[in-house]
Formats: C-alpha cells, sequence, structure tokens
C-alpha cells in the first residue's frame, strides 16, 4: 500500500485530475458522475469494478439512475494516496 500523498506532491498529484473535489473533514476526495442512462452508468461501474479487483483497490460509491457518487480513500494508509489517484485517472478515462 502506498504511503499518504501529503505537501507539495498531493498538491501536483490533485491539480492533475479535473472534477474531483476534496471531501470535508475526511482526507478523501470526490466525483458525481453522470451518464445518459442507467445502462451507460451501470456499464461503467461494471469495468470499474473489474479494475478495482484487479487493484485491490475499491471506490466507496453510490448509484441513483444515471448518476454515481465516488469517493476514494486509501483506508490502510488512512487518507489519500497514489492509487486514488491511479483510480480516479481510471475512472475518468472509462467514462470518457
Ligand atoms: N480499498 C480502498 N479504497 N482502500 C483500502 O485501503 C483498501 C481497499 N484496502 N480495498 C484493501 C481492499 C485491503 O483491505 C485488502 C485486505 O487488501
Amino acid at each position: 500500500m502506498p504511503p499518504r500523498l501529503e505537501g507539495p506532491e498531493r498538491a501536483a498529484a490533485l491539480s492533475t485530475l479535473a472534477g474531483w473535489t476534496e471531501v470535508e473533514g475526511r482526507d478523501a476526495i470526490s466525483k458525481r458522475f453522470v451518464f445518459a442512462d442507467f445502462n451507460v452508468a451501470f456499464g461503467w461501474m461494471s469495468r470499474v469494478a473489474l479494475l478495482a479487483e484487479k487493484m485491490d483497490h475499491h471506490p466507496e460509491w453510490s448509484n441513483v439512475y444515471r448518476t454515481v457518487d465516488v469517493t476514494l480513500s486509501t483506508h490502510d494508509a488512512g487518507g489519500l494516496s497514489a492509487l486514488d489517484i491511479a483510480m480516479a485517472r481510471a475512472m475518468d478515462a472509462m467514462a470518457a
């Protein structure tokens, strides 16, 4: 498990992500994804789930119809790590 991201390294990593915001009161990032319909949303979640299993790194998320709210944090690290940045990038790429 990678260490918690801190300082300039953390700021640099976050600056590469679009649409992700820092969660208040917790070392985590979140983003709302809105897809065309439930089918597209759930298809995306399925692809992300397969990657999450491969990475052994799992999003906290909830789905309502075509909207998926995602929170990323590395529990073992007690906060944001490079794994969360990698997962966020992959989620964005799969949603594009
Ligand atoms: N997912 C996330 N988001 N954070 C973790 O720290 C984490 C995980 N740890 N998935 C993994 C599983 C760990 O609990 C297992 C035992 O490898």
